[in-house]
């Protein structure tokens, strides 16, 4: 397969003035009658190029006119993915018509079937399924869609922008004709015919226009389709306060489709969703999901602007929109529900399992400069760092510089296909900051290491921190320049106390430049304890030898949420690695009793907020905790944490029980961020509460299944049930909790999760059967989620089996699913690629099976690439 180079990157030869397609869907096959206006490009220099179109391999060419005669075989050329056409004039009209299968269509990409209705998925390259087509982002056209099919069938035909006109053919057919006024790439088209129901409301924008707006589902989930709606309603509103965004065209629908390789799509004007980021009713969905799906709505509605509006010129720019965006929609977020708690969740995951791909061997920075396959690359560098780049300009301009910025690189762009270097630019010149050595972030890769040490002089009243940075080699970068980093601080005296700083607050930005600098703080006068990086300003990993009784006092007495959590991460991280060093030599395990003194301060005060609570009081996870290890021992991590898990439990048990019950509240469910807090730290207190392995408890977990009238509650107690020692009761409960759910998918699919993270014994065998369950479908990527990429990613001690069978079983999965599903496949083999940081014997087993999947005949390139860049 070919590798592709930002540097090889030049402008289309021809460009689409517009784009006018005719579906005609059928169940054995679909035609597509194309007609492009098509004109040379003036700012291509090549005069005589020729033009370029991109087709799958699998598209069947039926007719090819340009201004309505056919071409001559000399001026055409099809070689693989490119259908190359010459001796053109500066201007004509190309026709084509095209044969397709949406119905055995099982890669998800294009035009395809999801549950007997149609629908398309076209980022990033999915357009070239569908026809022949410069599908490339900076060729923008306005496009207008004619979709026909069976009337029964298929009720409701939609596309991209307004409905125009409508009309019916003979044998029960009928077609609606959707026009869309903003030029548009193709990878934002969209189509759908299908049976669907749906809501509606409105919205009135800040300039009085009101839209449209309809969300459709099948029938069987229409109440579940309120709060996505509510959602949808509130990001609009925010976009307009936050960022002065309004909405453009007079409608904006969303369409719940179950088989979907991602999350969601924001197509113009109509966005696809999976089904598991727009249903939520509080009978079948977690607290989880409904703030999942209230960020992914407003996710995709951002889109509408950071992406549609101003888009990608080529793909290596990705994270100009998806960067842009999760910042976005975290923001919204932390303005909807609590701030604090949502920087925790955002840090967790980037500093799992961003930081795990920056230290692996697919790494890359956040704008890659190769790729074979593209969708490779929507990884949580691209999005996760993308944002936090994103974030640290905003961190070092301040809000309304930031403003300015977005402004006026919305306002110079609108309309365009734009490079990352664009939105720096447009953020510097608003601002007037040099971002210069800025640019670093978006060119190298791996995560920078901050080590600071500190010194006191009492004589000078002063204390300095002193700052080096470090960036371990990627592949392809051995050697990176210092990066700019904006780095947080705090001092506390020893009273607890904050003190001011250089710049007279109680917080200050440092701006780390150099390989090694130091910033002098003056009028100390006694050694303070530093709070650094607060609120995670930057996506670094930071080294500062802090002793435990230190992290305990910030612990208790830092003014930044978020770092008050970190420190009690912190102490929890230093507790477990000094038991995980001792285990492989069998040394007798004690927990140090400062982290239950700090747990027990912790459940004991009154007026915290429960969502941090409930943060705090969760050990560092296992996934975190490999990350940080040189080389991972799965079972250390895994019995030290229950360990010690197990030791808070028994000392604590009575703080857990009263703050279970206090939170035990009878009241209706509401997904209101204070609601939530209280179910989570409830049921963490009935998670140490059950590790008791005490039968009331087990008990109790079993009358709050019972009594439970909400997913999130009726979930976490079955959890806590099926994973605990009496396997009979777990059973139990499983099947009655399917026999109760078996006709909502989505809640189908946490009872095929809860059963994959198991961790006791005989975990494969168990996923092995439920494999041949009729609740599973391999061709259905959220099933193959809830069931072997929780297994592989969530159940560590079973999937890294000393006998090598987890990796086995995964390599199996692969290879199957590589023909059917390569998107799905590439990433599922995420865990596999991660085989440097285990131990030899392990490694070996891995790497083997990694071998197995790299010597397979038609791999396909997501899978090729992501193997063969592991392998090396
Ligand atoms: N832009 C889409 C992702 C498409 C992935 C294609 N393989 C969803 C999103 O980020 O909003
Ligand atoms: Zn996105």
């Amino acid at each position: 397969p070919k590798v592709i180079y930002l540097k090889d990157y030049t402008v289309p030869s021809f460009l689409i003035e517009s784009t006018e397609l005719r579906f005609e869907l059928f169940e054995e096959e679909t035609i597509v009658h194309a007609e492009l206006k098509v004109k040379r490009n003036p700012a291509c220099e090549k005069s005589a190029a020729s033009l370029e179109l991109f087709g799958h391999e699998e598209l069947e060419l039926i007719e090819l006119t340009i201004d309505g005669a056919a071409l001559d075989e000399k001026s055409v050329q099809r070689e693989g993915e490119l259908l190359i056409l010459s001796s053109l004039p500066e201007t004509f009209v190309l026709k084509s018509s095209t044969r397709i299968h949406p119905e055995t269509n099982t890669a998800l990409e294009g035009l395809y079937k999801s549950d007997g209705m149609f629908c398309t998925q076209c980022e990033a390259e999915g357009f070239r399924r569908i026809t022949f087509f410069p599908d490339r982002p900076d060729v923008m056209s306005v496009f207008r869609t004619t979709v026909e099919a069976d009337k029964k069938r298929y009720p409701v035909l939609l596309s991209n922008g307004n409905p125009v006109k409508t009309g019916e053919n003979a044998e029960g057919r009928h077609w609606v004709t959707w026009e869309d006024p903003f030029p548009k790439p193709a990878y934002l088209f969209a189509l759908v015919a299908g049976d669907l129901k749906c809501i509606e409301d409105s919205f009135t924008t800040m300039s009085g226009r009101e839209v449209k707006l309809v969300i459709y589902a099948e029938e069987k989930d229409l109440d579940k389709l309120d709060y996505a709606m509510l959602s949808l309603q509130k990001s609009m509103k925010w976009d307009e306060e936050v960022y002065g965004r309004e909405y453009d065209l007079d409608i904006y629908m969303i369409v719940a489709v179950d088989f979907f390789n991602m999350g969601a799509m924001e197509n113009k004007g109509l966005n696809i969703f999976n089904t598991s980021c727009v249903l939520a009713n509080p009978k079948t969905t977690t607290d989880a999901s409904f703030q999942r799906v209230e960020g992914v709505v407003a996710h995709e509605y951002f889109h509408n602007w950071s992406g549609n509006r101003v888009t990608c010129r080529d793909w290596f720019q990705l994270s100009l929109k998806e960067g842009f965006t999760v910042f976005r929609d975290a923001e919204f977020s932390a303005d909807m529900n609590s701030r604090t708690v949502k920087r925790v969740e955002d840090v967790s995951l980037l500093r799992t399992a961003q930081f795990a791909e920056d230290a692996g061997p697919m790494a890359h920075p956040i704008r890659p400069d190769s790729f074979i396959e593209i969708s490779n690359f929507y990884t949580m560098t691209v999005y996760e760092k993308g944002a936090e780049v994103v974030r640290m300009i905003h961190t070092l301009l301040g809000p309304e510089l930031f403003r300015k910025g977005s402004d006026l690189y919305f306002e110079r762009h609108d309309g365009q296909a734009v490079t990352t270097e664009d939105f720096v630019q447009a953020m510097e010149d608003a601002s007037g900051k040099d971002l210069g050595q800025f640019r670093a972030w978006y060119h190298q890769a791996g995560t920078p290491e901050l080590h600071i040490t500190d010194e006191f002089d009492g004589q000078k009243e002063e204390y300095r921190l002193t700052v080096r940075q470090t960036c371990p080699a990627t592949p392809g970068q051995d050697k990176k320049t210092p990066f700019q980093i904006p780095l947080s601080v705090g001092l506390l005296d020893q009273e607890g106390n904050e003190l001011r700083l250089t710049n007279g607050e109680y917080s200050e930005v440092l701006e780390v430049t150099e390989a090694e600098q130091t910033f002098v703080f003056k009028g100390i006068n006694a050694k303070p304890v530093p709070s650094l990086l607060r609120g995670f300003s930057a996506p670094v990993k930071l080294h500062y030898a802090y002793q435990r009784d230190e992290l305990m006092f910030l612990m208790a007495n830092d003014t930044d949420g978020f770092s008050r959590w970190d420190a009690a991460q912190k102490l929890g991280v230093d507790i477990m690695q000094e038991l995980i060093g001792g285990y492989s030599v069998d040394r007798p395990m004690a927990l140090d009793s400062r982290l239950i003194a700090a747990y027990r301060a912790v459940l004991e005060a009154d007026g915290l907020d429960k969502a941090m609570v409930s943060k705090v009081l969760t050990l560092p996870s296992q996934a975190y905790l490999s990350e940080l290890s040189e080389v991972i021992d799965v079972d250390a991590i895994h019995n030290v944490r229950e360990f010690i898990r197990k030791k808070l439990a028994f000392e604590l048990e009575p703080l857990f029980l009263k703050r279970y019950q206090e939170n035990n509240l009878e009241v209706d469910y509401s997904p209101d961020a204070d609601s939530i807090a209280r179910r989570s730290l409830k049921n963490l207190c009935l998670s140490y509460l059950v590790a008791t392995q005490k039968t009331e408890y087990l008990q109790l977990a079993k009358e709050q299944y019972a009594q439970s009238d909400n997913m999130t509650d009726m979930q976490s107690a079955l959890a806590l049930v099926a994973h605990s020692d009496d396997k009979v009761a777990g059973a139990e409960l499983l099947d009655d909790f399917y026999a109760q759910w078996k006709d909502e998918s989505l809640v189908v699919n946490l009872w095929l999760s809860i059963q994959a993270a198991d961790p006791s014994e005989g975990a494969l065998a168990r996923v092995e059967s439920l494999m041949h369950h009729p609740a599973f479908d391999a061709k259905n990527p959220n099933k193959l989620r809830s069931l072997i990429s929780v297994f592989c990613a969530q159940n560590p001690v079973n999937f890294h089996a000393k006998d090598g069978s987890g990796y086995q079983f995964l390599a199996d999965r692969i290879i199957e699913l590589n023909a059917q599903n390569p998107q799905i496949a590439s990433r599922m083999l995420t865990p596999l690629t991660r085989w440097k940081k285990y131990a030899a014997d392990r490694q070996v087993l891995m790497r083997a099976q990694l071998e197995r999947i790299h010597q397979c005949d038609d791999l396909s390139k997501d899978v090729f690439e992501v193997v063969s860049k592991s392998l090396v």
